[in-house]
């Protein structure tokens, strides 16, 4: 007699089950290795993985009845839920004239330091209310789970202030159970220094440091704490001192690292144990070595370079041969990547970071779960596993990069509980 399951996925083209990872990030030339199964199949119990294999040695091993809820996936590529673990998730208002100014050649530190950018942001954020923020994030979730997202790491950092820092970690808080994509919270109190604080940027770290850090970790509304370490925002020294109060207080740190200028952000994210080092389009060969030898991942933001409409890509190609671990990330904001699927960076990936699929899924799945904690239960197809999954209506997995931009989600599963089906069209 089998096991009795809740839901039984049979039949895939391609199970893509990412097996093997979960105690540390897959670096090099095992990021290629996705554990591939032909007529794949998964069956779910209580919310968990309880079974991966081939169709017929799942089927041998469970037991079904009218409760189980069944998902023919022949023809369908089945991946673990996407993560995306670099987003700001949480902000009110848009920035579409960016768009002009880009394309006139102001670039994003200029737009920045003529008090737009973050900066107008915040001016929106500040002014909105926790219900219209949190109805604004519910609709680009929604967006995001149809693209297969169903967790997000989100960081604070568009309040620069005591008062709406607490209010959008508060807004990730409540957002986490009430829609299906799971979040992780990250205080990015030093995302820029806010316009009261202009002419004496030292004394907004002594806040973010003295006042604002720990009212956030004393409340315990973030997991992570992130800073914006680049020319014009914060200095390596800034940024080393904000990192280590964060430690102190029990937070694990984040970096935005060698994005624009290089500040020697990656080797700072190695020195200090950093979970992730992001961005690092200007990243050292030093800084590459030490990334290379530390648990610290690299999470490459291709959208970014994208929507800036930068020449220079992350050196993805020089990391992953020097034994980087990599993930891929949205960096899902309303200035420089106003992108949320998934999809669409992976798509990118291949053809700017010239990363291949293979490399492109560990990177979007269990070491996008590392460069959050959450490998341990999230980020693979494996007994035990929280029961997170995609199916999408493609031959194959390299189909999903092929076709950029198109939508290819058939199903999603949280938890073992189908949370977004596509709807067909009206037919002639
Ligand atoms: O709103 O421009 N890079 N932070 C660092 C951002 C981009 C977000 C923004
Ligand atoms: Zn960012």
């Amino acid at each position: 007699m089998g096991e009795k399951v809740d839901l039984l996925l049979h039949s895939a083209a391609e199970l893509i089950t990412v097996a093997g990872g979960s105690a540390r990030p897959r670096r090099g030339r095992e990021m290629a290795d996705i554990g591939l199964i032909r007529d794949g199949a998964v069956a779910v119990r209580d919310g968990r993985i309880v079974a991966v294999g081939p169709t017929r040695d799942v089927l041998e091993r469970v037991e079904t009845d009218r409760a189980t809820i069944e998902i023919d996936a022949r023809g369908k590529v089945v991946l673990p839920g996407l993560v995306d673990p670099h987003t700001h998730l949480v902000f009110a208002g848009s920035r579409e004239y960016e768009l002009e100014m880009k394309i006139a050649g102001v670039s994003y530190l200029e737009i920045l330091a003529r008090g737009g950018g973050i900066l107008d942001t915040v001016r929106a954020t500040r002014a909105a209310s926790p219900a219209r923020l949190k109805e604004v994030a519910q609709g680009y979730l929604r967006e995001m789970l149809a693209q297969g997202t169903t967790t997000a790491e989100v960081k604070s950092g568009y309040g620069l202030d005591l008062e709406t820092e607490l209010k959008t970690l508060q807004v990730v808080a409540e957002l986490n159970g009430c829609q299906p994509v799971e979040l992780v919270p990250t205080f990015l109190g030093a995302h820029a220094v806010p316009p009261e604080y202009r002419d004496n940027p030292e004394a907004y770290v002594d806040l973010v440091v003295e006042e604002i850090l720990p009212a956030v970790a004393g409340r315990g509304l973030a997991r992570f704490c992130d800073v914006f370490c680049e020319e014009g925002v914060f200095s390596p020294e800034q940024t080393r001192r904000i990192l280590s109060a964060a430690r102190r207080l029990g937070l694990e740190l984040k970096l935005h690292a060698d994005e624009i200028e290089p500040l020697g952000g990656a080797e700072l994210a190695a020195q200090m144990g950093a979970t992730s080092a992001d961005h690092l389009v200007q990243i050292s060969e030093q800084g590459i070595r030490e990334l290379a030898n530390s648990n610290t991942v690299a999470v490459l933001l291709p959208a970014t370079t994208f929507c800036l409409m930068g020449t220079q890509y992350a050196p993805a190609r020089r990391m992953l041969e020097q034994g980087v671990a990599v993930a891929l990330a949205s960096d899902f904001n309303p200035g420089s990547s106003p992108v949320n699927s998934l999809p669409l960076v992976m798509g990118i990936a291949c053809r700017q970071l010239k990363m291949r699929p293979a490399e492109v899924v560990t990177a979007v799945t269990i070491n996008a779960a590392h460069a959050i904690g959450q490998a341990y239960r999230l980020g693979s197809l494996e007994p035990g596993k929280q029961a997170d999954l995609v199916v999408f209506d493609a031959p194959s997995y390299q189909y999903i990069m092929y076709r950029l931009g198109a939508q290819l989600v058939d199903t999603v599963v949280k938890a073992g509980r189908v949370v977004w089906r596509r709807r067909g069209m009206d037919a002639c």
